[in-house]
């Protein structure tokens, strides 16, 4: 049997629970086929085996109290996946789907995206079973300090630095750095996302979804394409969702539609990003409300069918597999050229190739939404330097990483005889420097 399957059949006898967890390694490891032909040495190596195996999970409870008095239990983790190249990194997710499969899943994939950004950061994610929806300010701080006193022992700035996900803003970050700050003493650069007046970088809260669009633009001009006068539908109306928006409407496009896990607005006029704010960053309420503001658009019931909406880019930014093969095909038919994920893995294997088949342009989540995790590791340095760069310059840097990151993971396709095939470079070139660190390190 072929090395790649060989490790593949033990990877899902091992973890036949964990359907995320098989996706995401399932995809990767099919797309490095070509780099297991050309170095033998890393099957000798026992690469692909070392490399799908967490180098450690932690696993707690966090016990909190609400505002009634009532107790509560929810449990918490945090996958430390591998550290080749650089202390651990990646986000906190506080969803009620939390689960090991899918932390596992976005820790694997954080390993890749994190080396495609070019900067010293291994490959980490965490969270809790918690849902932050209707709590109280309150019932959030407590259950954040309930979960730093657990998380502050296996984290540190040179050792492992989360930052937000879905249901971790800035609110969050600030508890949990408060509650970090508070029992240990050190005023040190163990979190990023962090609010501007603590260590935080400006163009932080921007950078997914500017990342995002500036990926998307350098794969639609090397196309010769570009934003300008074209239709974008945007799942999703959190952190990288509304940000995408800001940027894809600057490059001249018109976002008509976004969504919530509730539902969809449709809007032919353009969404204005900044009533999309008010509500979910200030109001923290539905989507739904976008109608009090525009009693013109429509609203739908359900948010799966939000891609049957009209579209030349779709840019799907809410959560795992929401992009499914009905989803591709009402896309494809409306003639919608080019998908970029800003959301984690949010289109299905089938519904990825099926848009690749068919010729769409498709930017793989590790790519095009690295550009948050990048700017989390501009904020590291301008922690450690006890500095803090303009918006101009850090916003700059963004932009040099996203084309960046573009370009390497065309040049990988076209290395291993894939050219055009966007997934499959991204995937090499963000394993190779990972590998070629852990052939270095030795035995661990
Ligand atoms: P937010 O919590 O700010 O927003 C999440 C959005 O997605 C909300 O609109 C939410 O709707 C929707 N959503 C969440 N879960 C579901 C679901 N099960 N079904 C339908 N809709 C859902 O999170 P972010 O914007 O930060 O994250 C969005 C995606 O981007 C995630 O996949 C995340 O991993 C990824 N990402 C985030 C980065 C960051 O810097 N924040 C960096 C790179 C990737 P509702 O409010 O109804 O739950
Ligand atoms: O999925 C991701 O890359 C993030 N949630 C951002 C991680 C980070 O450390 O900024």
């Amino acid at each position: 049997m072929e090395y790649v399957d060989q490790v593949l059949a033990a990877v899902k006898e091992k973890n036949a629970y964990e359907p995320e967890f098989l996706q995401t390694v399932t995809e990767v490891l099919n797309s490095l086929r070509p780099v297991m032909a050309r170095h033998p040495e890393f099957q000798k190596a026992k690469l692909l085996e070392r490399l799908v195996e967490p180098e450690r999970i932690i696993s707690f409870r966090v016990p909190w109290v609400d505002d009634q008095g009532e107790y509560h239990i929810n449990r918490g983790f945090r996958v430390q996946f591998n550290s080749a190249i650089g202390p651990y990194k990646g986000g906190l997710r506080f969803h009620p789907s939390v689960n090991q499969s899918i932390l596992k899943f976005l820790g694997f994939e954080q390993i890749f995206k994190n080396s495609l950004t070019g900067l010293p950061i291994g490959g980490g994610k965490g969270g809790c079973d918690f849902d932050p929806k209707g709590k109280s300010d309150n019932e959030v701080m407590r259950f954040c300090q309930s979960f730093m006193t657990e998380l502050y022992r296996h984290i540190g700035p040179d050792c492992d630095v989360p930052a937000g996900d879905i249901g971790v803003g800035g609110r969050e970050i600030g508890y949990l750095y408060g509650q970090y700050k508070r029992i240990t003493g050190q005023y040190a650069g163990v979190l990023t996302g962090k609010g501007l007046t603590y260590g935080g970088s400006l163009a932080r809260t921007e950078a997914t979804g500017y990342g995002l669009c500036y990926y998307t633009d350098e794969m639609l001009r090397d196309n010769g394409k570009s934003f300008e006068g074209k239709t974008v539908v945007i799942s999703g109306s959190g952190n990288v969702a509304i940000y995408a928006n800001q940027k894809a409407t600057q490059l001249g496009a018109k976002v008509v539609a976004m969504s919530d896990s509730n539902g969809y607005i449709y809007d032919p006029n353009g969404i204005d990003y900044k009533v999309i704010q008010e509500i979910k960053e200030v109001k923290r309420a539905r989507i739904k409300t976008y109608l009090d503001y525009v009693p013109t658009a429509q609203y739908v019931e359900g948010c799966r069918k939000i891609w049957t909406i009209p579209c030349d880019i779709a840019l799907p930014c809410a959560t795992q597999n929401e992009l499914d093969v009905e989803g591709a095909q009402a896309l494809i038919s409306n003639g919608c050229f080019a998908v970029a994920e800003g959301a984690n893995m949010p289109t299905t294997l089938e519904a990825t190739e099926l848009f690749q088949s068919k010729g769409v342009l498709f930017g793989p989540a590790k790519a095009a939404n690295a550009g948050g995790v990048a700017t989390s590791a501009l904020e590291m340095s301008q922690n450690s330097a006890r500095m803090s760069w303009t918006f101009e310059e850090v916003d700059q840097k963004l932009h040099d990483i996203m084309v960046n990151i573009y370009h390497n993971s065309a040049k990988a396709a076209a290395e291993y005889g894939m050219e055009g095939d966007l997934v499959a470079g991204a995937n090499i070139a963000g394993f190779l420097k990972v590998a070629n660190a852990m052939m270095a390190q030795g035995l661990v």
